[in-house]
């Protein structure tokens, strides 16, 4: 009754913001994004006759009450399907800064799914695994596979068809991204509220909603093609429109510190100088680089450059999320 899963955050190219049902945590629009080697999220479950409730402790530290509900009602999702009563203990370590917008809870959601999978004796297979991912967080659906994912927005009656697809595995095409981090603080406004606010309160929400299908098909095509550039161009217009629908909520959602515009006028300032980079923002300061082999160690060296920059990571595509080890007692 214990399973052990690793599964790496991924970056959306096109971003998903939005939800069609916030019960059921379906996005209202689809996604594509990719799944980093560097940055991951190690999960132990332990279901337990012993345990007289769920425990969740996060990067060594027991987690707050929101957390652990939210881990609960997760982990009920799964108890549902196996027909079982037992609390569960998770224990969870991601290896980088947790809620600063790098994704924590696409790898912590996607670890969590595989695991609780295992340990329950669930035998979901890795579609299924992907929307019971995207029932704890919309992105981590994503998470599950390496390489290049779709997140699918459905519309089936059964909501059977809202769930994510590999594009193309981790070795299909070797793109680089640098993340340059630019602030260390967690965020202050989570994806979840901000996508409430911004559905409920944006004038350019259904602007954003009707858009996403041509982006999303244009990204595939880019993808198919190895087309750079038209990946790059996607992917920071994505971003940009994704931050301008945020922006236009009230009374405003404001991602971004100083340090983070820099980075991204150094980034179009490269791209002046004939260096191939684009860059990516989620719901924080972060920057996310993305470039191919080639340009990687230039694209680095300007952004060390970049006033305010405090580290810059550099991974690779990442592969899909695994058990690491089971234990039946
Ligand atoms: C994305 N983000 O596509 C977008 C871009 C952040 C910006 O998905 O409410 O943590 O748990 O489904 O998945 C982050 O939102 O939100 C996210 P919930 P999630 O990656």
């Amino acid at each position: 009754m214990e399973a052990t899963a690793i599964a790496h955050t991924n970056i959306a190219l096109i971003k998903y913001w939005g939800k069609k049902d916030e019960k059921l945590n379906l996005p209202a629009v689809g996604s594509i994004s990719i799944t980093l080697k560097q940055l991951f999220t190690q999960t132990k479950v332990r279901f337990s006759e012993k345990l007289q409730q769920d425990f969740f402790i996060l990067n060594g530290l027991e987690s707050g009450e929101d957390q652990r509900s939210r881990v609960s009602r997760f982990l009920d999702l799964n108890r549902e399907i196996a027909g079982s009563s037992l609390f569960a203990e998770v224990i969870s370590n991601n290896n980088f800064p947790t809620g600063a917008g790098l994704a924590s809870s696409a790898s912590g959601f996607a670890a969590l799914s595989l695991a609780a999978n295992k340990a329950l004796g669930l035998n979901l297979s890795q579609r299924e695994l992907t929307i019971m991912a995207r029932r704890g967080s919309g992105s981590a659906a994503r998470s599950v596979y390496g390489g290049f994912v779709e997140m699918k927005t459905g519309g089936n009656e059964t909501n059977s068809d809202a769930y994510a697809v590999q594009i193309a595995d981790e070795s299909y095409w070797p793109l680089k991204m640098l993340i340059a981090i630019t602030s260390d603080a967690e965020k202050k406004i989570g994806s979840t509220d901000g996508m409430k606010v911004t559905a409920k309160t944006s004038p350019y929400y259904s602007a954003w909603l009707a858009s996403s299908v041509n982006d999303l098909a244009e990204m595939r095509t880019a993808i198919a093609r190895k087309d750079f550039k038209k990946l790059g161009a996607l992917a920071e217009n994505s971003c940009l429109k994704m931050h301008g629908l945020a922006l236009s909520a009230k009374s405003g959602l404001i991602y971004w510190n100083g340090a983070t515009l820099n980075v991204m006028h150094a980034v179009r300032e490269m791209r002046k100088n004939n260096l191939q980079a684009y860059f990516t923002v989620d719901a924080g300061p972060q920057v996310k680089v993305i470039c191919e082999e080639p340009a990687a160690a230039a694209v680095k060296e300007e952004l060390a450059k970049v006033d305010g920059v405090m580290e810059i990571i550099f991974t690779g595509l990442g592969p899909d999320a695994k058990i690491i080890g089971e234990e039946e007692n």
